[in-house]
């Protein structure tokens, strides 16, 4: 028996599943898990897959998960290192010894009466240097079929594993869905991970925020490079120029917008590599080059339009890749097809919300859920980058931090240096969405977007960025940006989505030294002028608005962000603690 033979009949011991399959990763695979998922399986009552309109959503399928399974459970998520210090005040601990124990009694026969999938898949291109292979065990089609949606899974990656024991692991059962016997816990030094009792997004597809964030992100602190919940793109300026950039904004805010944005200024044009996770690495150049390590989109439903995001609209509705899922969105019966608020059109007639029951209009409720989401191939965007496949990555010049704030943050600010950018990542708030179980709205700290996802100790974190810089010797530039601030009647002040078109210009050429730019205490911002701002209706009060810097918010802020530095007592980077002491003064 292989090491990995190995494995996976002691967790089939374990688990007591009634058969074990290897998935290769084909399409007629595909198919036939599929086929399986429709007769076979049933999640709280109803089919995992329900064929939608192939004719308007070629190979899509809709799904539904359990009512109370819907998002990331950020309570139910552990970092076991040994000690609680290394896992620190932003991550929930137990000690492994203690969670093993746990995990053991509700594993306990679990996936009796099911299938268990041995998913073998690659987060990178196979033949990057810093690709990882990696195996997931799940007892449900929905994330066998996720997952090779999202990775490059299939029979090569078993090969390539052979003998080997440094493979990561994944261990994935729906359990009985009950929240009471949840978990998500990870075991960084084994590269391990152990997930209970959903089924749903980051809980259950192990490859994407648990091992490429997580885990990742303190491989990436031991070894000299960074996990991150960024999108990669490359922006082509209209003399064929393209510079890369990553762009860190919390769940639910952004990302896979800004991945995919449509230009409205003529000549520019966005191409696409990564829209959740990069893997940054230190290049023989002295620059920071970037690989997604993921291959699929699994993007929130509610909003996303012709109108809002036409690029992501094409790519649901390309049938190169088998297949693309859509989950707890609304259902129109009429045409069989997905349908969720802010999508084209006026509500059909017939319509059932995303639990399957028909849906009134008159009662107000939302008939997809507000964390509904698409699982399609990368492939599929007729945005994507030709660099996407490059094992190498593309260099980066730009670094973005960003948030939802309807007030106090400008629309874009430039840091002075690395270590001062590393200070606006680190002091970054967003009010919190859907994309997790918890009260919506709320302006909480989520430095780099990371604050779910950092897998180690915060304050350590932000001590591997500095350290990150100084290894640098063509650091990117990095800004923040805020696309959400509101008028006095609540209104986004900016348009948003192919606008922000508009904000990459600026950066782009503040990259290149095109631009000048004004000093303010929180960093560098633009001349108005230098904004490309032509075919906007924007009133110039309105514009200053999007960039006032109000004394009595910013006070308010800085003591927040002061709080939440000193949860990390002594640990956190005196740098930090300056360049706020030095906000504080610029800003009196
Ligand atoms: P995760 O997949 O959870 O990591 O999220 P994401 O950052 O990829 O978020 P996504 O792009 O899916 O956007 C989430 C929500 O933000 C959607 O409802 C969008 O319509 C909205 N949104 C995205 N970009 C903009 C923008 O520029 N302006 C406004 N007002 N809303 C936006
Ligand atoms: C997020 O919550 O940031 C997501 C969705 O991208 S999930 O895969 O559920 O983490
Ligand atoms: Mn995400």
């Amino acid at each position: 028996m292989t090491p990995l033979e190995k494995w996976v009949d002691e967790q089939a011991r374990l688990t007591k599943p009634k058969k074990i399959y290897w998935c290769d990763g084909s399409d007629e695979e595909a198919h036939k898990l599929i086929e399986c998922g429709m007769k076979e399986e049933r999640i709280a009552g109803h089919p995992v897959f329900h064929e939608l309109n192939h004719k308007t959503f070629p190979n899509s399928y809709l799904c539904r998960s359990h009512p109370t399974d819907v998002a990331r459970t950020e309570h139910l998520t552990y970092v076991c290192h040994p000690n609680k210090e290394t896992a620190g005040p932003n991550n929930n601990w137990i000690s492994p010894h203690e969670a093993k124990e746990r995990l053991a009694k509700l594993s306990d026969g679990c996936m009796r009466g099911r299938t268990m999938y041995v998913l073998p898949y690659m987060m990178g291109h196979p033949e990057s240097s810093y690709a990882k292979a990696c195996v997931q065990l799940t007892d449900t089609a929905y994330v066998a079929i996720s997952m090779r949606i999202m990775t490059r899974m299939g029979k090569s990656v078993t090969e390539k594993i052979g003998e080997r024991d440094d493979f990561v692991k994944g261990l994935h059962s729906i359990g009985d869905l009950n929240p009471e016997r949840r978990f998500i816990t990870h075991f960084p030094d084994e590269h391990f991970v152990w997930s209970i009792g959903s089924g749903y997004g980051g809980n259950a597809l192990l490859g994407k925020k648990c091992f490429s964030l997580r885990i990742a992100s303190w491989l990436g602190f031991n070894e000299g490079w960074l996990a991150e919940h960024m999108v990669i793109i490359g922006i082509e300026d209209p003399k064929g120029d393209v510079t890369y950039i990553t762009a860190a904004l919390p769940s639910a805010c952004g990302k896979t917008n800004l991945a995919m944005l449509e230009s409205s200024l003529p000549g520019y044009k966005v191409w696409t590599i990564g829209d959740d996770i990069a893997w940054l690495n230190i290049g023989p150049d002295g620059r920071l080059w970037a690989i997604n390590p993921e291959a699929g989109l699994f993007g929130v439903a509610p909003g996303t339009s012709v109108n809002t995001n036409p690029n992501m609209m094409k790519t649901l509705k390309r049938k190169k890749f088998y297949p693309t899922l859509f989950t707890n969105t609304a259902f129109d019966v009429d045409k069989n097809e997905p349908w969720w608020e802010g999508i084209d059109g006026t509500p059909p007639k017939n319509l059932l919300d995303w639990q399957g029951r028909h849906w009134d209009s008159g009662r107000g409720i939302k008939a997809a859920h507000p964390n509904s989401r698409f699982t399609v191939s990368i492939y599929n965007a007729p945005t994507l980058s030709h660099e996407f496949d490059n094992p190498k990555g593309v260099p980066i010049s730009a670094i973005l931090f960003g948030g939802k704030r309807m007030h106090v943050k400008p629309l874009v600010v430039e840091a002075f240096n690395w270590q001062n950018g590393v200070f606006l990542g680190s002091r970054t708030g967003s009010e919190t969405t859907a994309a997790a179980v918890h009260e919506v709205g709320v302006v909480r700290r989520d430095p780099m977007a990371m604050l779910p996802f950092c897998g180690y100790n915060m304050a350590d974190y932000f001590k591997h960025w500095l350290n990150i810089g100084k290894k640098l010797t063509r650091p990117p530039k990095i800004f923040s940006v805020n696309w959400f601030r509101v008028d006095d009647e609540g209104n986004y002040i900016w348009p948003g989505f192919r606008e922000n078109i508009r904000v990459l210009k600026w950066i782009v050429d503040r990259v290149n030294n095109r631009v000048e730019a004004k000093e303010t205490g929180i960093g560098f911002m633009p001349h108005l002028k230098d904004l490309e701002l032509t075919g906007l209706n924007i009133a110039n009060n309105e514009m200053e608005k999007l960039f006032e810097i109000n004394s009595k918010d910013w006070r308010q802020e800085t003591l927040d962000i002061e709080d939440f530095f000193n949860k990390f007592d002594e640990r956190m980077p005196k740098e930090l603690r300056q360049e706020l002491n030095e906000m504080k003064e610029k800003l009196k």
